[in-house]
């Protein structure tokens, strides 16, 4: 044998162990498996935004991120107290993912190119936002176009710090950034008039007017959405078992609200005879067990946090502070962009 044969021969088998040195990484415990082990989900969520994920006096989380959690731990452990809520900043959360500090994270993340290729994984969006400006009234601005030179305070980590680079250099306007890691120092920043604007995206200025303002009334949001901003749940690459349980248990939801189940009716819900609705509450087919979990997942993802519309309008919508509109999120029979995939 010459020595390029051997050389390459040496090559093959090189990339058959490093192969297999991988897929024994692959095969390693499941993400599933570690949740099942540990009986608890450990969901990253925000570390304070309300209408999202807000802890109260007791440390009771709520929110529309945080319902995400508990259907994910209702699904997968039955039971949707079984979750450690980890609190993390803008700056913390993708890097707490990558390094498995948790399971998942549900954090009005904006699904983008950059992180969703830097080892990440996007499950549907569970609020489609755009960001956009709150001033104080006082200040006498009606469009952002009025902006020019003004002084802007923004969170470092976020897509909210690039697209504001991004408008007013497009718009050949200038601002100065005040740019604070901490939401909360940020916030006390701006309501002690150090900006003359906060940027973020919508729903989080209205939980922030809603819950942080001293006067609420004082402020107003600013009419142009300068982005888009898909907020969607996050996974690690690499457990594709696990994305699809995250990813059908929201559109399980999702078809709950389509389907007209709810958390009050779910139970009875078993009884009714169309196909759709047996199959999703596991009375006929294998939906669960093909996901690696029992068929009554859905059942009890819906129990748990009701139906995304129920979810939506309890957190952000009409039942909340926050008031917010169905818009974007209406199911996509209301001309929304909420939209299950078959669950066949
Ligand atoms: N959706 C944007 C912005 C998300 C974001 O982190 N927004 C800030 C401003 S309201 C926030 O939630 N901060 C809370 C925290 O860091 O605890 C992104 O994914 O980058």
């Amino acid at each position: 044998m010459t020595l390029r044969h051997w050389a390459r021969r040496a090559g093959v088998c090189l990339f058959l162990l490093t192969t297999a040195g991988l897929s024994g990484t692959a095969s390693a415990a499941t993400t599933l498996d570690t949740v099942k082990g540990r009986g608890q989900l450990l969901c990253g969520v925000n570390t304070g935004l309300a209408g999202f994920s807000n802890p109260d006096s007791q440390g009771k989380w709520t929110g529309l991120d945080v319902d995400v959690c508990k259907a994910v731990a209702a699904a997968v452990l039955g039971d949707a107290n079984k979750v450690r809520y980890v609190p993390l900043t803008a700056q913390q959360r993708l890097t707490a993912l990558q390094s498995g500090e948790i399971d998942i994270l549900s954090r009005n993340t904006t699904w983008t190119l950059t992180r969703d290729a830097q080892g990440l994984n996007f499950l549907p969006p569970v609020y489609y936002d755009g960001q956009g400006f709150m001033v104080n009234k006082a200040l006498g601005v009606t469009s952002a176009k009025q902006l020019d030179g003004a002084t802007i305070c923004v969170q470092t980590g976020t897509t909210t710090e690039l697209n504001l680079a991004d408008w007013f250099r497009a718009n050949n306007l200038k601002f100065k950034g005040v740019v604070i890691e901490q939401l909360d120092e940020l916030l006390a920043a701006f309501f002690a008039g150090r900006c003359d604007a906060f940027t973020s995206d919508e729903s989080q200025m209205a939980g922030v007017r809603a819950s942080v303002a001293p006067k609420p009334d004082d402020y107003v949001i600013l009419p142009e959405r300068i982005s888009k901003e898909p907020l969607a749940p996050v996974v690690r690459h690499g457990d594709d078992q696990w994305k699809d349980i995250a990813t059908w248990t929201l559109y399980a939801l999702l078809e709950a609200e389509e389907r007209g189940i709810t958390a009050a009716n779910v139970d009875q819900q078993t009884k009714n005879t169309d196909p759709n609705v047996q199959r999703l509450l596991g009375v006929t087919g294998d939906m669960g067990k093909m996901l690696g979990l029992d068929n009554q997942w859905a059942l009890r993802a819906i129990k748990a946090v009701g139906n995304y519309g129920e979810m939506f309008e309890r957190n952000v919508g009409k039942g909340s502070p926050l008031k917010l509109e169905r818009g974007l999120n209406a199911q996509w029979t209301n001309g929304g962009l909420m939209y299950a995939p078959p669950i066949r």
